[in-house]
C-alpha cells in the first residue's frame, strides 16, 4: 500500500499563522484580527469528526427547532454554533456574535471586547446526509459602540463595507480556508498530517467573465423576468449550470474559474433566501477585494443598509462581466 505520509518534504509555502503574522506585520493589521482568524480555522477536525458521527449515527435527522428564517435546523447545524462560539470566546477579542443559528445576539465572556463576529456556522447543512459540502462563513466587524456600553442588537446593524474582514471555510474534497481583509484575498488547502492550514492560492483575484451559473432552475417560473432572459442568454452562450445545494461550494468555483450564483426573490420568498448579514455580505467582501460584484438587483450588497439580523435579500454575486450583464437587464425591466 502507497504510504502518502512517509518521506513528506515539509511544505515551502507558508502556514496560515505564519503568513497572518506577515500581513500583519506589513499591513498594520490588528493582531486581533489574526487571532479570530486563526481561532475560526480550528474547525476542520472538529467538523470532521462531528460530519462523521452524524452520518455513522445516522443522527442527520433535523432537531425539533427552526432557526429565525423558517429554516428547519440540523443537530450538526447547533453542534457547530456552539463549537465556534467556545472558539471565539477563547480569543478575548470578541465582544458578541450573531449566528444564523441564534434568534439574537449572544454575548460572549469579554464584553469589553473590541470585536463583534456574524456567522453562518454550517451553509449547506441540508447537504449532509448525501455527503455533498457544506461551508462557514465569517464576518468581523469592529464595534461601534463604547466598551463599557451594553452590546444591542442594533449595534450589529450596519451596512457589509463595515468588515474588517471576512472569509469562509470549506469542507469538500478537501477543507479549504479563504479569508480578505481590506487588502487582499488568500486561499490556504487543510493539511490533516499537520492539522494546518497551507497557503495554495496568494492573492486570489476573480475572472471577469466565466463559464459557469449557479441557479436553483426548479424554480425558473417563479423568478422575476429579467432572470428568465439572463438564463435564456447563459443557455445561448452554452454555459452550464452547475449548483451544488452549498453556496460557498458554488461560489468558491465561480471564485477560482469566473462565474456567476444567484438566488432571486420568488413567490414563496419575494426577499430571496440567503441572510444578508450571514451569508451575502461576507462573500460580498470576499468578491469585490478580488475584482467581483454583488447585488440585489438593485444597488451593492454592501451598501445595504440592514433592517433585522436575519434579514434575506435577492443575491446576484459573481464575475464583473456577467453580473454587469444581468444588471443591465434588470435596469431595462
Ligand atoms: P443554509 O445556510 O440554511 O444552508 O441555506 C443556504 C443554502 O443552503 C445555500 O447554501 C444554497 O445555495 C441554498 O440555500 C439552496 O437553497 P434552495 O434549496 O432553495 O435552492
Amino acid at each position: 500500500m502507497i504510504s502518502v505520509t512517509q518521506d513528506r518534504i515539509p511544505h515551502q509555502a507558508p502556514l496560515l499563522g505564519q503568513f497572518l503574522q506577515e500581513e500583519q506585520a506589513n499591513y498594520n493589521i490588528p493582531t486581533a484580527i489574526t487571532a479570530i482568524i486563526q481561532a475560526l480555522a480550528t474547525s476542520p477536525s472538529f467538523m470532521q469528526h462531528a460530519v462523521m458521527q452524524t452520518m455513522l449515527e445516522k443522527e442527520g435527522k433535523p432537531v425539533d427547532s427552526f432557526n429565525a428564517t423558517g429554516d428547519k435546523q440540523q443537530k450538526l447545524d447547533l453542534l457547530a454554533h456552539d463549537f465556534f462560539v467556545k472558539a471565539l470566546d477563547k480569543t478575548q477579542e470578541v465582544c458578541a456574535i450573531v449566528s444564523e443559528e441564534a434568534d439574537s445576539l449572544v454575548p460572549l465572556t469579554h464584553s469589553k471586547a473590541p470585536y463583534i463576529v456574524a456567522m453562518d456556522p454550517l451553509d449547506g447543512s441540508a447537504n449532509v446526509p448525501t455527503n455533498g459540502p457544506i461551508g462557514t462563513l465569517f464576518s468581523i466587524y469592529p464595534r461601534r459602540t463604547a466598551s463599557e456600553v451594553p452590546l444591542q442588537e442594533v449595534d450589529f446593524l450596519m451596512p457589509g463595507n463595515q468588515q474588517v474582514a471576512a472569509g469562509y471555510i470549506l469542507y469538500s474534497t478537501v477543507i479549504m480556508l479563504v479569508y480578505a481583509t481590506s487588502h487582499r484575498v488568500h486561499g490556504f488547502t487543510y493539511d490533516p498530517d499537520i492539522n494546518d492550514f497551507v497557503l495554495t492560492h496568494p492573492s486570489i483575484h476573480m475572472p471577469e467573465n466565466g463559464l459557469t451559473y449557479a441557479i436553483n432552475h426548479g424554480y425558473l417560473n417563479n423568478f422575476p423576468h429579467y432572470i428568465q432572459s439572463y438564463i435564456a442568454y447563459c443557455r445561448r452562450q452554452e454555459l452550464s449550470c452547475r449548483y451544488t445545494g452549498a453556496l460557498v461550494a458554488d461560489f468558491h468555483r465561480h471564485l477560482l474559474e469566473g462565474g456567476v450564483y444567484l438566488y432571486p426573490p420568488t413567490l414563496k420568498r419575494p426577499n430571496g433566501k440567503l441572510r444578508l448579514i450571514f451569508e451575502c455580505n461576507v462573500l460580498a467582501f470576499i468578491v469585490e477585494q478580488t475584482g467581483g460584484l454583488a447585488s440585489d438587483g438593485k444597488q451593492p450588497i454592501l451598501q445595504i443598509m440592514p433592517r433585522s439580523l436575519h434579514q434575506c435579500v435577492p443575491f446576484y454575486i459573481g464575475s464583473r462581466g456577467m453580473i454587469q450583464s444581468l444588471l443591465a437587464l434588470s435596469n431595462n425591466s
